[in-house]
């Protein structure tokens, strides 16, 4: 059964609008489209001047299927000690406390980007090759393809998590929503499963990233940017609602 890569884009001039991806038979081609036009044209960041959806044939040989990270929440009474939380899971993958702490304050104090931070224990450092874009994972989806036109934040998130805790000597995940009204984020590792964190920040604030935590003497940079980019993946068993 042929497979196809449906992506959309939508921006007005060089302002992004909106942005979503899925992995559809040819025969939900249609409905998938239709939702995704309908998301273009009905977000709150205003209207768009140009949409791109862009479809590609994936040679079905190469889709990897993975199962959706266990799914768990971790409410705090405040920001901090929602981060407090996040440093201990990072402590608990071997992160040392200092480690950890720098991570952390990587991903609070990140200026907007269109990827994701790649950071490498091995070396400390930081080692996306574009440190102002990161790094962008694309070709993934639910095993399920949604045809709703709206986004669910929960969803999206956890099928991204899911395909990057399977990448070849990935650690763990960061993300802070850069949505505003969107104050809920997570650690996800395939250890401790994907960890729902809330508050991580303020209503009102769109200021949001994601760090990818990786050890290059457990896999290369170069093989595990090419996973996160470049390989398909289906997640299954992923629930529409956290529960
Ligand atoms: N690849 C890498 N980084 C990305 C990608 C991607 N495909 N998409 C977004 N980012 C980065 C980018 O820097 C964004 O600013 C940041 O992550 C946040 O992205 O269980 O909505 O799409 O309820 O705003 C978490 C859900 C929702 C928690 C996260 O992220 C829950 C969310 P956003
Ligand atoms: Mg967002």
């Amino acid at each position: 059964m042929s497979l196809f890569s449906i992506k959309m884009r939508a921006a007005e001039g060089a302002r992004h609008i909106s942005g979503a991806e899925r992995i559809a038979s040819k025969e939900q081609i249609g409905d998938v489209i239709a939702a995704l036009a309908n998301r273009a044209t009905h977000h709150s960041l205003g209207e768009p001047d140009f949409i791109n959806i862009k479809l590609e044939r994936i040679a079905p040989e190469e889709v990897h299927y993975v199962k959706a990270l266990t799914i768990t929440t971790r409410p705090a009474e405040t920001i901090e000690g929602s981060f407090a939380i996040m440093t201990e899971l990072l402590t608990a993958e071997g992160l040392t406390g200092e480690e950890a702490a720098g991570v952390v304050e990587q991903v609070r104090e990140v200026k907007a980007m269109r990827g994701a931070m790649l950071y490498d224990v091995a070396s400390g450092k930081r080692v996306e090759p574009d440190h102002e874009r990161g790094i962008r994972v694309t070709y993934m989806d639910a095993k399920e393809t949604s045809t709703a036109s709206g986004k669910n934040h929960f969803r999206e998130a956890l099928v991204l998590a899911t395909k990057v805790a399977n990448g070849p000597g990935m650690i763990a995940e960061l993300c802070i929503s850069d949505d505003p009204d969107y104050v809920t984020g997570y650690f996800a590792s395939r250890t401790a499963g994907y960890v729902r964190l809330t508050p991580l920040k303020k209503m009102g604030d769109s200021h949001g990233g994601r760090v990818f935590i990786c050890d290059s003497r457990r896999g290369s940079i170069d093989g595990l940017i090419k996973y996160l980019e470049k390989t398909p993946v289906i997640v299954d068993d992923v629930p529409d609602r956290p529960l």
